[in-house]
């Protein structure tokens, strides 16, 4: 795909410059700030690191050396044989000195029924969770499935993990029985930690007889723990399920804390990549732990007293950095919100911000774009006042919400952080500042420290200066850098340090602009983005091609006015299948049965043939562009091996909304 956008007018040269009374009290008070601790981050790497890592973290036993890396075969270290422990530095050192201050506060689906808890009872129920898994033989290096909906149990459960050194593995309670199967398996987990069934918006998910029916395929798995969140009757297998609630209160609130190694792996998380099977992304403790710290501190700007909250679900690595380790390794109170944006109504965000006094706003643009689309009345009901900064991730923001989300979310007075990173950087790469950075609508701005981003051309040569579009790469390691997939590093290595020697390839298009400004573009490889959440143009085929009637799929993204992306699937049919609603019915419930609902096609067109080279390979080019609309310049079509095609598929787009 072009990592050039279609228009140049997609950038807007609108500055926003910081006002005073956000430089009057933040960290970095200017730019001149900024690039001073930024310059000496990439100039002096391990001096700076060494200095955070000290100041940031505590420790057991110190680190004799700050990093060790070499990208042509993937091995990066760093803090060297120091040895922490996640948990300790999220629950223990802030229950021991702030033990009263709010921790977490659980804000239920429905408003105004939720429960905060304060470091010192949060400190208990970790150790009460952590000693149920250690009774039930969960080790060190042991791995835990996570499949739970937005509550402290799902918290609690990655802190004890963290505490006793288990590796845990957060499955998104979206996901489909097969797909959290595939990923229990990959990681060979031991034990499953569950609730009897989520709420959201209102609508109830059966997450224990989904685990259930994945769980009879995983012979790794000897134990379901269970929380309860609706107390509805599920089904229940005393000889291998063991309801949460009662077992920790059989526990005692201490549990001995494991010393990990710096570099021992504190979760994997699965993402999709551009072949079908997901990756198993592996983060280790203390570099990972330090830029989700230090990345929370400096872009919320946090302090002393304020009530932060990022509304992303723990199942993604945004919820994994800023609702828990980050926030909590800060000792900031963090809110963990269950439901969505639209419930029971449009205003449920700042209705939230008011009755809970939130000073950070976290969330993602389709979120943004839902709730602007229902109109300014929702927002202006609710007393906006203890906003102070604002944030987005997940997929490029268009100028439009970003300019709704500032003037009327915002007032105007909160600088909006559009914050650049994945799920294998561990946190924030690309990010403003919000006491110095001058904002341009849409762009990410500035690196985050010890980030050296670069533009690459095609080749992987380096493009110098600005004003200048390219793939995005980044020079040198840091801290928070995935360091392996699971049991794949070949793949780990293949995919984003060997295409171009000496970077690590983010996947994603981005322009330097004339005043050295990162904006993203969005992917250049088969992954798109819908509603921020990442997929796999493969695995959508492959779920499609389960079909009995579906002889081939590909599977493209195109613009969707609140997803950002939407799904977009040409399916071409075995012989003897009619074409019609009932089928194309099927076809999606093929994908949710497989993968899970988000991933469900917007649009299926039944395709008569697809646009191929003669050698065979699919035009992924001109489908995106038939999909989008886009019959304008279709490029040099006729090394197709029937060019007719491409007249037929647009013929039947037209048809079809
Ligand atoms: C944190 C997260 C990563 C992909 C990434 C990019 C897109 C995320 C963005 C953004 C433009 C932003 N992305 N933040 N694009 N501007 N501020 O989302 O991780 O789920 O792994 O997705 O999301 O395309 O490559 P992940």
């Amino acid at each position: 795909m072009a990592p050039v956008p279609e228009s140049e007018s997609q950038f807007s040269s609108e500055v926003y410059p910081p006002s005073e009374a956000m430089r009057a009290r933040a960290h970095l008070p200017s730019m001149e700030a900024y690039r001073a601790l930024y310059d000496r981050s990439v100039r002096e790497p391990e001096a700076f690191w060494e200095e955070q890592a000290l100041t940031q973290l505590d420790w057991f036993h110190p680190f004799s050396k700050v990093r060790e890396y070499d990208f042509e075969w993937g091995q990066v270290q760093w803090f060297l044989n120091g040895r922490l422990n996640a948990c300790h530095n999220c629950v223990d050192r802030h229950a021991s000195q702030r033990g009263t201050q709010t921790a977490l506060i659980w804000e239920s689906d429905t408003p105004g029924e939720g429960r905060s808890v304060d470091y010192r009872e949060l400190q208990r129920e970790v150790c009460r969770l952590a000693n149920v898994l250690r009774h039930h033989g969960i080790r060190k290096g042991d791995r835990v499935a996570i499949y739970m909906p937005m509550i402290l149990e799902a918290v609690y459960a990655m802190l004890a993990c963290a505490r006793i050194g288990a590796v845990h593995n957060v499955v998104f309670a979206g996901f489909s029985a097969e797909s959290l199967r595939d990923r229990i398996n990959d990681a060979r987990c031991k034990a499953v930690i569950t609730a009897d069934e989520g709420i959201r918006g209102g609508k109830i998910i059966p997450l224990k007889r989904t685990v259930d029916e994945a769980v009879m395929a995983c012979p790794t798995v000897k134990f379901v723990f269970v929380a309860q969140r609706t107390g509805n009757k599920i089904p229940f297998y005393p000889q291998r399920d063991v309801w949460l609630r009662p077992a920790m209160d059989a526990e005692r609130p201490f549990c001995p804390i494991e010393h990990v190694d710096a570099e021992d792996t504190l979760f994997l998380l699965y993402t999709s990549g551009s072949t079908g099977k997901p990756k198993g992304v592996a983060h280790t403790t203390a570099g990972y732990l330090l830029h989700a710290a230090l990345s929370h501190r400096y872009v919320f700007d946090y302090q002393p007293g304020d009530v932060y909250a990022c509304v992303a679900d723990i199942g993604w690595i945004t919820g994994h950095s800023y609702v828990v380790y980050g926030p909590l390794c800060n000792g900031a109170t963090t809110v963990l919100f269950e439901s969505v944006p639209t419930f029971p109504d449009a205003g449920r965000y700042w209705e939230m911000v008011e009755r809970l006094g939130i000073t950070q706003f976290y969330t993602s643009p389709t979120a943004i774009r839902a709730v602007a689309r229902e109109g300014d009345e929702f927002v202006k009901r609710h007393d906006r006042s203890s906003l102070r900064i604002l944030g987005s991730v997940g997929e490029p923001i268009n100028p439009e919400a970003w300019k709704w989300y500032h003037t009327q979310v915002g007032e105007g007075r909160c600088p909006v952080v559009d914050t650049w990173w994945q799920t294998e950087t561990g946190g924030i790469m690309i990010s403003p500042m919000p006491g110095a950075t001058p904002l341009k609508p849409g762009s990410a701005t500035f690196p985050f420290f010890g980030v050296e981003p670069v533009v690459l051309d095609e080749q992987g040569r380096e493009i110098e200066g600005n004003g200048v579009t390219g793939l995005l790469a980044i020079r040198n390691p840091w801290p928070g850098m995935a360091r392996t997939i699971q049991n794949d590093h070949q793949r780990f290595v293949e995919t984003y340090l060997r295409p171009f020697m000496g970077y690590y390839i983010t996947g994603d298009g981005c322009r330097r602009d004339e005043d050295g400004y990162y904006w993203i573009t969005g992917r250049v490889d088969d992954v798109i983005n819908v509603s921020g959440h990442r997929m796999g143009t493969a695995e959508v085929e492959s779920a499609l091609v389960t079909h009995p009637g579906c002889a081939e799929a590909a599977v493209v993204g195109f613009p969707h006015d609140i997803k950002g992306q939407g799904i977009f699937a040409y399916v071409i049919l075995n012989a003897g299948w009619e074409e019609g609603q009932e089928l194309i019915g099927e076809l999606k419930n093929e994908v949710r049965h497989h993968i899970g609902p988000f991933a469900t096609p917007d649009l299926i067109l039944i395709a008569p043939g697809l646009p191929k080279t003669r050698s065979g390979k699919i035009m992924r080019r001109i489908l995106r562009k038939i999909a989008s609309e886009d019959y304008g310049e279709l490029g040099d079509i006729t090394t197709l091996a029937d060019p007719t095609v491409v007249e037929a598929l647009i013929e039947k787009r037209k048809s079809i909304r």
